[in-house]
């Protein structure tokens, strides 16, 4: 099936919050943030802004008849700065005027004087100084104190990885307005609709079930949007609540770049052990998270950086800890693999550097390491279904690894001034929120009388397809035409309670809810049809629209069906309720059985450097997904294709650059570089593993939102090994993204 909303994202219809016909009165907002990281406010004066016409009103934390307090899961984020600020951008007020351009210029003319503290952006530096977001955490396994002295060799290296800007095309907005009887409702950019609800909620100091949030599409997220589109919509509904007035706030992308927080920057130290025949025995590591100003999805973000510290490998001695540390930047926030991809990085480092100094082929080391059935994870999930081997031996059969090293090779005799490098990065990616409560998800479905079908879940779409997914599931389910079925906007008062649409896990949560609630109403279904025919139920399917008694067609379609069974007072609409089975964890012991289940696949990376310019490009993603059964592969290799892009982006390209004051100096696209159609990899190749697909995941078609975001990491080392083609001085180092610049200063290094 195709995506539903190509065409009208193609021809610009889709709606989004920024589309909204606006109500007669509304009121547009400006984000009034501190122009200083970190500080404390002696003096803040309005009375410019307020004094130029078409300004109504500016709001700060003294309106706030609530909690101003917008944190998740540790509450230190205020909505608006109180006394201090602790980054630059940080909302201080809201300002509210009859126009866009009038809320931004007196934005501008707010008079504030903010007594200079220390600024903190290295998270090495605030641990040292006692500066945590909360206490961190440590993985283990075995017996790593003991191991050292069985290792034959042991090697140490520090990496550095950057953070990464999510660049949704549609900025962070709201727009929000009263109702009857003190409600509101808030239609909101936002991952997670109950988040919002929630938060507002104890921002006004109101019940939940008055306040009304709904999302109807998302111009991209990636993470940025699963907590901090929170504060956004607050602000609207906070001056919505006042003023009684509609109000709308949709970023500039230079406000969204500088108060956004981003994903996770984080600088390690790593200690591997090998045996002779170079089987990793040992694997320690400590990193420091940079966690900006304020906690966030920090704690979680964490978890899975630990989760994920042992990729695709089995390790029997380990022991990884996290520090996340406080500084003055925005509040790092979720992003696309969610703390996995550094945790991937850090190992994949450990091993290259392994190679490195062993003069062997990085290969070598991940083959003999590679996680196999029934290995223990670091936090005593057993691996089941494991396709790391089958993955990565199937792309070796397809793609013929042999083959592309002899032409590496050839290249690089031949060519003095440009160099070809290539990396294997396999992936292993668990699926699951790693916080088991937050897997839950509820859906409702109506059948019309004309036998057409409304369908509401939790699930948010934000260009990934999920809208398309539901209503195939329900087509399915039904057998009926997918053009039958309409799927509503998420809206928190049709699917209550709902999880962000986050952890790749959209689809499997919302997915299996919506089967469970077509399931109740077609076994009713059956149930009228049955007795139309004189029957028993389980005699009764339906096949493209044809009801059927055991194979026989009977006379009976769908449209009639369904007329009949709203004439005999048969409930047609359905609700229902899913949580994974089996998953849970126990933080005391850091041990359980976090995931429903992994998503494994094998890319193969090449790239060609220009060694007199420092610049490449990459020929050659070639890859061996494990989709499952994908329920949709246009969709799929979709989501495989953009994330091996935003990969790459993160390794390669990507630098986000801070003053020391706490500036950020990358604060637009034009000194932030995003991957674009030329710096996209020239072919990109997917080819899916046969697998069989887990039950637990929707139509056993795994979930593909993040994981193949990891095939990128790819890029780090294939750079790396082309440098080393140039350049036989060169010893690797990490210190990602593998910019231009950094490339041409390893190129000539001595
Ligand atoms: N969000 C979250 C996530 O709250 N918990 C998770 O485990 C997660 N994983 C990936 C992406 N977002
Ligand atoms: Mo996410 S990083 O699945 O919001």
């Amino acid at each position: 099936m195709k995506n539903i909303d190509s065409k009208n994202h193609v021809t610009g219809k889709s709606v989004y919050v920024d589309d909204i016909p606006v109500q007669t009165g509304t009121l547009y907002g400006a984000i009034f943030g501190s122009p200083k990281a970190h500080g404390k406010i002696l003096k803040l004066d309005f009375s410019d802004a307020l004094a130029m016409e078409g300004v109504e009103y500016i709001f700060t934390h003294k309106d706030i008849p609530g909690e101003n307090q917008i944190g998740g899961i540790i509450k230190d984020e205020p909505l608006f700065a109180e006394n201090e600020v602790h980054f630059m951008g940080q909302p201080i007020a809201f300002v509210v005027a009859q126009t866009e351009k009038i809320a931004q210029n007196a934005a501008k003319k707010i008079n504030i004087e903010i007594e200079d503290w220390e600024v903190i952006t290295d998270p090495r530096e605030a641990q040292q100084k006692g500066q945590l977001l909360f206490p961190p955490r440590t993985f283990k396994m075995g017996d790593i104190d003991n191991t050292w002295k069985d290792c034959d060799y042991i090697f140490e290296g520090k990496v550095e990885n950057g953070g990464q800007e999510h660049v949704y095309i549609e900025t962070q907005g709201s727009y929000a307005y009263p109702m009857d009887n003190g409600s509101i409702k808030i239609h909101s950019s936002t991952q997670g609709a109950t988040v919002v609800q929630k938060i507002a909620a104890r921002i006004l100091d109101i019940k939940m079930h008055r306040i009304e949030v709904d999302v109807a599409r998302l111009g991209g997220a990636f993470g940025g949007k699963e907590d901090q589109a929170t504060a956004y919509a607050c602000m609207a509904a906070l001056a919505s609540f006042h003023l009684q007035k509609p109000i709308k706030i949709s970023l500039p992308r230079h406000d969204d770049m500088m108060m956004t927080g981003k994903r996770h920057p984080y600088s390690s130290d790593f200690k591997i052990g090998l045996s002779k025949d170079y089987k990793i025995l040992a694997f320690q590591a400590t990193m420091y998270q940079n966690g900006g100003a304020a906690s966030d999805l920090s704690p979680a973000i964490l978890e899975r950086t630990l989760f994920h510290s042992t990729n695709t490998y089995f390790i029997p001695n380990t022991k990884v800890t996290v520090y996340s540390c406080k500084t003055n930047l925005p509040p790092n926030t979720a992003f696309r693999g969610f703390g996995g991809p550094q945790g991937m990085f850090l190992i994949e480092s450990a091993i290259a550097k392994a190679a490195c100094e062993l003069n062997i082929s990085k290969q070598i080391i991940q083959e003999k390491n590679f996680l196999q059935e029934n290995d223990l994870f670091q936090y005593g999930q057993v691996a089941k279904n494991v396709n790391v081997k089958k993955s990565f031996e199937t792309a070796d059969k397809i793609y013929h690894l042999k083959k592309i090293e002899q032409e590496i090779n050839a290249f690089n005799a031949q060519h003095q001034n440009y160099k070809k490098g290539m990396a294997i990065m396999p992936i292993c990616f668990g699926i699951s929120f790693t916080k088991t409560p937050m897997n839950q998800a509820r859906a409702l479905v109506h059948i019309y009388q004309d036998g057409s079908v409304g369908i509401s879940t939790g699930a948010v779409e934000m260009g990934q397809g999920v809208n398309t997914k539901m209503i195939q599931v329900a087509a399915k389910i039904f057998s009926i035409n997918s053009n039958r079925i309409k799927i509503e906007s998420t809206n928190t008062t049709r699917v209550a309670n709902t999880s962000p649409t986050a952890a790749s896990s959209g689809a499997d949560l919302n997915g299996n809810a919506l089967r469970i609630a077509c399931n109740g109403l077609l076994e009713r279904l059956k149930q009228t049809a049955a007795k139309m025919l004189s029957c028993k139920s389980k005699d009764i399917s339906i096949q493209d629209e044809t009801i059927f008694q055991k194979d026989k067609k009977t006379y009976i379609l769908w449209e009639q069906l369904i007329e009949t069974a709203f004439l005999n007072r048969v409930s047609l609409t359905e609700n229902g309720h899913y949580a994974t089975p089996v998953i849970y964890f126990d933080k005391s012991k850091e041990k359980g059985h976090p995931f429903a289940y992994h998503v494994y696949g094998t890319a193969f990376i090449t790239v060609t450097l220009d060694c007199i310019r420092g610049t490449y490009e990459f020929d050659d993603v070639k890859i061996v997904h494990d989709f499952g059964n994908s329920m949709n592969t246009i969709i799929d290799n979709g989501q495989v294709e953009g994330a091996v892009v935003q990969g790459i982006g993160w390794m390669a390209m990507e630098e986000l650059s801070y003053a020391k004051n706490g500036k950020l100096l990358s604060n637009s696209l034009s000194t932030y570089k995003i991957p674009d159609i030329y710096s996209v990899p020239k072919n990109i190749e997917i080819n899916p593993l046969k697998t069989e697909g887990p039950e637990v995941a929707i139509l056993r078609s795994k979930a593909i939102g993040e994981p193949p975001l990891m095939y990128g990491i790819g890029a780090y080392f294939a750079i790396a090994d082309a440098i080393k083609a140039f350049n036989s001085n060169y010893k690797i180092d990490f210190n990602a993204p593998f910019t231009p610049e950094k490339v041409l200063m390893r190129l000539y290094q001595k």
